[in-house]
């Protein structure tokens, strides 16, 4: 475009002179030259000054161009920019929402998996209860038998009925041990259950954050709020129901209470304490936890501390339920320490203390106040005193060993009138020596005598007190 207004102008002024001047005033030019000469003059300045307008005309005009084109180049610009950006807004959703489909998947399958282990838990309920139920009904067949079996004493039994008996404590032994593996696997679940609560309430917040960023872009307004998995409270409630099933009996007393009355094992579990099988003596208007039997000798309880603390023998038969459990049971409070004892004559009897007993920080430390009973009583001796073992002295008597010389863990002071953990000797030891080892009861450090039977256990003092009021013997027994 290079036709500039100045070659625009001299086309029009060559083309316009004749046509304008020339066309109908030729006639003028002849009759009066100098009017002729004066308005020619004037024609021109007229074309000048058209001429000079056009001129600028055209320079306006060309500045009107130029800035239009700037004015569409801006607006190109702009649209190109804006065009960007809603293509990154639109990937940005997309990518949302497939992560959006993804956290919905994953929630789904998390669903499921609760619910598996929640019917995984009612089974295992299920399970334990029947354990439970056919547990009692053994014992009580064992009880039935057991009653039999003193009824037709002086060696009346069959093998055969021998055989049975045997073979439904072997029963109920097994018993007791799925009954404890499945006890920790229920802990376990419960385990599980909490891990997975967790997760779900990370998820669910995870897919309210998305939700509310959804919201801002203002696409696909639907959002999952309603569908999200309200896993809480069913969570919650499972909790409850295997928290009943873990409401265990704090002692053979709270199962009295609770209408039990046949004496045998059961799973108890001590406030603050893990559970763990007890032997429950129900003979009595009271349950007691038996702590100690001796009843034949079939035990050894020549035994170390370890073994002193965690227990040993044969519910059965002869047994030591451990310092652990025993403190367990003690610091409940209010507890009551019943000793029942049996010489070679058939003489039983009992006598009761007020029980409190410290932890394994203080070697086990007994006291002992003297409630009731017909026995005498030299065990007061020995309230105050650490628990003692072969391999660990924390006896009274400098530079002895009480426990490694009259064998058995005990209580002992320097060394004391008393140990129940001594050795089991049918009626009276030949020996000096093996007589201070036996089972000894001797206040007043009497003739040495190892007794035929002994039981400890201790029940809480709140139930009502039943001292047992066995017939004394005419003859005189160890203990008068
Ligand atoms: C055992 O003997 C007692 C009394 O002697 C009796 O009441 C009981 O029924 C007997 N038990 C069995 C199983 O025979
Ligand atoms: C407990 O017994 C151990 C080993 O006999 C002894 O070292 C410790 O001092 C005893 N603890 C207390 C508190 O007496
Ligand atoms: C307690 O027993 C020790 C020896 O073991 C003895 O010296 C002391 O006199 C006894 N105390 C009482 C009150 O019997
Ligand atoms: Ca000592």
């Amino acid at each position: 475009m290079r036709i500039t207004p100045i070659h625009i102008l001299l086309v029009l002024a060559a083309a316009c002179v004749p046509a304008l001047c020339g066309s109908g005033e030729q006639p003028v030019l002849q009759p009066e030259a100098p009017a002729e000469t004066r308005s020619r003059f004037a024609a021109l300045d007229d074309v000048r000054l058209l001429a000079n307008g056009l001129l600028q005309l055209g320079q306006s005009l060309r500045e009107f161009v130029q800035k239009t084109k700037g004015q569409i180049n801006d607006i190109l610009q702009k649209i190109n920019i804006f065009d960007r950006s809603f293509y990154q807004l639109s990937v940005l959703a997309s990518e949302i929402k497939e992560e959006e489909e993804e956290l919905k998947k994953t929630t789904v399958v998390l669903k499921a998996n609760n619910d598996e282990i929640k019917g995984l838990s009612v089974e295992i309920n299920s399970k334990v209860d029947n354990i439970l139920q056919e547990k009692s009904r053994l014992q009580d067949k064992v009880e039935g038998l057991e009653e039999k079996l003193s009824n037709l004493s002086h060696g009346l039994v069959t093998s055969e009925q021998m055989a049975e008996i045997n073979s439904l404590r072997e029963v109920i032994h097994n018993q007791d041990q799925s009954i404890t593996e499945l006890l920790k696997a229920v802990r376990e679940q419960s385990d599980q259950l909490n891990y997975q609560r967790v997760q779900l309430k990370t998820l669910e917040e995870k897919l309210t954050v998305n939700t509310l960023a959804q919201e801002t872009i203002e696409r696909m307004p639907e959002t999952y709020n309603n569908e999200a998995p309200t896993l809480t409270p069913y969570l919650t409630s499972s909790f409850t129901s295997t928290n009943a099933m873990m409401n265990l009996p704090l002692d053979c007393s709270d199962l009295f209470n609770g209408g039990e009355r046949i004496s045998g094992l059961y799973v108890i579990k001590p406030t603050g304490a893990e559970p763990f099988m007890a032997f429950c003596d129900m003979s009595k208007d009271h349950g007691a936890t038996v702590i100690q039997r001796r009843n034949d000798g079939s035990v050894n309880f020549d035994q170390i501390w370890e073994k002193y603390e965690n227990g040993f023998g044969d519910f059965q038969g002869e047994f030591w339920l451990g310092l652990r459990k025993i403190h367990s049971l003690a610091a409940q409070g209010n507890s009551v320490l019943h000793i029942e004892l049996e010489d070679w004559k058939q003489d039983r009897r009992s006598i009761e203390y007020r029980f409190n007993f410290n932890g394994p920080e203080s070697n086990y430390t007994i006291h002992l106040t003297h409630l009731s009973g017909e026995l005498p009583d030299p065990m007061s001796n020995h309230s105050g005193m650490m628990f003692s073992t072969k391999d660990r002295d924390n006896d009274n008597l400098q530079g002895f060993n009480c426990a490694q010389d009259y064998t058995g863990g005990w209580w002992y002071n320097a060394c004391g009138d008393t140990n129940l953990n001594g050795r089991y000797f049918h009626m009276r030891p030949k020996g000096r020596s093996d007589r201070k080892r036996g089972i000894q009861w001797r206040p007043g450090r009497r003739a040495s005598y190892s007794l035929k039977f002994t039981q400890i256990s201790v029940y809480p003092v709140s139930s009502p007190s039943a001292i047992s009021t066995t017939s004394a013997s005419s003859e005189a027994g160890v203990f008068q």
